[in-house]
């Protein structure tokens, strides 16, 4: 499913808050972020997510074990119970080198790949929890947890004995399970337990659905499971978040909830033993018997890393001992594989730990927000420490798009004490303000006083020069780019890559989502038709972020002087994936000003140098297009005039009365599922020949015979189709095979979630 999201705050927001503050925009106070010592062993976490609190309970133990007192640096990531987080958070960790990798897997399989990325890097990676399920053990050191199945084997028999105990028979029980993440080893251990007992004891386990651990979706299965079923007298819930939920749907039923089967009550048993409002249910009777599930394996897990450590090899598989507890007197003791247990009153003596949600918590579990690469200092700062940096950036590199803190990654680094020497400004310049391909000057920037060294002017040939070259040790680069093949920022990241990979210097990617991730489409550029509206061989629209069109670009071997990669880190965006069609709330140059305009680009951007004009020096520049050439012609009724302004000094048509198509009245759906359109271009071309047959469409040919629209399409194939009357179909049959392969060659080099 596709989903428009925003990334940062709107601009709407922006507008109210000035108008509320009468005009003064106060700022916030930043995030301290301390630089990382080296002596510190640094470990990278990726848990499952938030969705219980025997998680936010791991999730303290686990950062309370690894504390800076105690040698270590942790970086924690929240998956937000979603594998393809966990995967990007442990590259990131990879590609930061990070000393061990800890990782609390929220289902069992789809690791062998990035584990084996892990081993080739030489990290271990200690699993915790859950288990993994890959074809070769060596992709993980050791692992800890519980012993999930023998867990669900302890809770049958305690229902088994109980049951017996108040006389009601084997053929007498109904029960339902509410089952955790389906595919969880947690998941796969309980309802295991259960429905092994219900074969062995011949139990009616009417109906199994999943409540992902959470207490809202506990509560929707139980809802569902009442309204089809009226027999159901056991609910068997796989922790405690969803025994509450389905409590509270019980209750909401006119039912009751409690141990007095034979009277009509629902018998309620769960898992975990952390929650304190589950607690007291089980003090009251509520919950008739709970399996302890221990949380706490910080300090579990630091033991196994100061083991590996020390160079010494820790067991593979450590169970963690737990108890059963029951506030009703019947059952003593239950018995599992020949070795009993205890089944233990409800006291103090179970966990209750309740840890607060963290700030950082509340976001993302509420917003399921993308962090941009640039928010992430933890990652990024400690690598700046010491050495001189320069930026690549523009008026896009604004931390996490907030248009309310608006704080400029320039300003944020100089603040965090970087030593920034140099900003690199692409085309349109550092303020982002300046024509299209305009001649700019470099100059010291008024308020830090740093040298903003312009790629797009001083006759430089749009690469940094050899003094340019001197004054910085790491290059940053945090722009927002739009995914299309003649859009130039991702030209001017590439020859900085170029220039520090001669140069022996690193670059690092802070990442930003690409608002044509979405799809990919368009021939591939063919030698011939590199000029600088396209530089490599990649169709129009790549589907690519800049961080992974970086890692291509390494990969590829597509780095043309001296070495063919640069020393490359990417910091990855959190919580996005490609299907997202995110909404830009900063102009990423002055002529795309709209969301809109930024899905349009790719397919209206043909008309430049045309008979044809995009609307540059109107506020609607590729949302609209027109010509005084279509005067009189039907379809071609919406005018305008083009003026001189900022970012259009001298627009197509300056000051003439201009008839064409205005596209303003697309939604971001209708637009996001038309790619890349030729038919506007084709339209108009055919609409203008009848017309004016002695004139020509795409304007003059250059020395080579090629015209403007063959370096935009990166082929003369498609102009040449037109011409000869091709239909749309015609044309994108012209490039399905570009396509196609090139979908499967970008894959090794994705960061997030495919389409599909
Ligand atoms: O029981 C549940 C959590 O994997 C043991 O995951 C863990 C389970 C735990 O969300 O509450």
């Amino acid at each position: 499913m596709k989903k428009i999201v925003g990334i940062g705050v709107m601009l709407l927001l922006f507008l109210t808050f000035m108008v509320s503050c009468g005009g003064s925009s106060e700022k916030t106070e930043k995030t301290d972020v301390d630089f990382v010592g080296q002596n510190l062993i640094t470990v990278g976490f990726s848990q499952v997510g938030a969705e219980s609190d025997w998680r936010n309970s791991n999730t303290f133990s686990m950062q309370n074990a690894f504390t800076q007192e105690e040698g270590y640096n942790l970086i924690y990531r929240n998956g937000q119970q979603k594998q393809s987080n966990q995967i990007t958070a442990i590259r990131m960790f990879i590609q930061q080198g990070v000393d061990y990798i800890v990782l609390a897997p929220v289902t069992e399989t789809g690791w062998d790949s990035v584990l084996g990325e892990a081993k080739d890097a030489g990290i271990p990676v200690i699993i915790v929890d859950r288990m993994v399920d890959v074809e070769d053990d060596s992709l993980y050191t050791c692992w800890v947890g519980s012993d999930f199945e023998l867990e669900g084997r302890k809770m049958a028999s305690w229902i088994k004995n109980y049951t017996q105990s108040i006389g009601v028979g084997s053929d007498e029980l109904h029960i339902v399970n509410i089952q955790g993440t389906i595919g969880s080893t947690a998941q796969i251990g309980r309802s295991r337990g259960l429905s092994e007992a219900a074969k062995e004891n011949g139990w009616d386990l009417i109906a199994e659905a999943s409540g992902d651990f959470t207490e809202t979706k506990g509560r929707e299965v139980m809802v569902d499971f009442l309204k089809r079923y009226d027999n159901i007298n056991v609910v068997y819930c796989e922790n405690d978040n969803e025994a509450i939920g389905a409590i509270d749907a019980i209750v909401s039923a006119g039912l009751h909830p409690g141990p007095d089967i034979k009277n009509g009550d629902i018998l309620v048993v769960s898992f975990d033993g952390i929650n304190k409002e589950a607690l007291q249910y089980a003090k009251d009777g509520l919950i008739s018997c709970i399996a302890e599930c221990n949380p706490m394996h910080g300090p579990r897990v630091r033991d196994l890393i100061e083991t590996l450590d020390a160079g010494e090899t820790p067991d593979e598989l450590n169970y963690v001992d737990e108890r059963l507890f029951s506030s009703i007197e019947n059952v003593k003791e239950i018995v599992v594989n020949g070795a009993s247990y205890a089944v233990e009153g409800i006291g103090d003596s179970i966990q209750g730990i309740i840890v607060p949600k963290t700030e950082e918590e509340e976001v993302f579990v509420e917003e399921d927000k993308i962090l941009l690469g640039d928010e992430q200092f933890d990652f990024y700062l400690p690598l700046l420490e010491g050495k001189r940096t320069a930026l690549l950036t523009n008026q896009t590199g604004i931390i996490g798009n907030d248009v309310l803190n608006e704080q400029h990654i320039l300003d944020a680094l100089l603040e965090a004490g970087v030593d920034v020497t140099a900003v690199f400004a692409p085309e349109h310049g550092f303020r982002g303000n300046e024509d299209a391909g305009a001649d700019i000057k470099s100059y010291v920037d008024e308020k830090t006083g740093v040298q903003v060294r312009s790629l797009y002017g001083d006759g430089d040939e749009k690469k940094p020069d050899a003094d340019d070259m001197e004054v910085f040790d790491v290059l940053l680069v945090d722009i927002q780019d739009v995914g299309v093949r003649y859009y130039t920022y991702y030209i001017s990241m590439y020859y900085m890559m170029e220039a520090c990979a001669n140069a022996g210097k690193k670059v690092i990617i802070l990442d930003r989502p690409n608002p044509n991730g979405f799809y990919v489409d368009g021939p591939i550029l063919e030698d011939e038709f590199k000029s600088p509206v396209g530089e490599l061989p990649i169709p129009i629209v790549h589907g690519m972020t800049l961080g992974e069109l970086a890692r291509m670009i390494n990969g590829e071997g597509w780095l043309s002087t001296g070495k063919n990669s640069c020393d490359l880190t990417v910091i990855p965006c959190q919580n996005y994936h490609h299907e997202d069609i995110t909404r830009l709330v900063i102009n990423p140059s002055p002529n795309l000003k709209s969301p809109e305009a930024v899905l349009l680009y790719p397919s209206t951007c043909y008309f430049e140098r045309t008979v044809v004009t995009v609307g540059r020096g109107t506020n609607e520049p590729f949302c609209i297009y027109g010509s005084p050439y279509f005067e009189g012609i039907e379809d071609y009724n919406y005018t305008f005039i083009p003026e001189s302004m900022e970012g259009a000094v001298s627009p197509p048509y300056e000051g003439q009365l201009c008839y064409g198509v205005s596209l303003k009245e697309k939604s971001m759906e209708e637009l996001s599922e038309e790619h890349l359109n030729p038919e506007y271009l084709l339209k108009a071309y055919n609409d203008f020949c009848v017309n004016y047959p002695d004139k020509s469409f795409f304007g003059k040919a250059d020395k080579k015979g090629h015209y403007w629209v063959d370096y935009l399409f990166g082929t003369d194939r498609v102009r040449i189709a037109i011409e000869s009357g091709a239909s749309a179909e015609e044309i994108k049959a012209l490039y399905a095979e570009d396509v196609a392969n090139f979908k499967e060659m970008r894959k090794p080099y994705l960061l997030y979630k495919d389409v599909e």
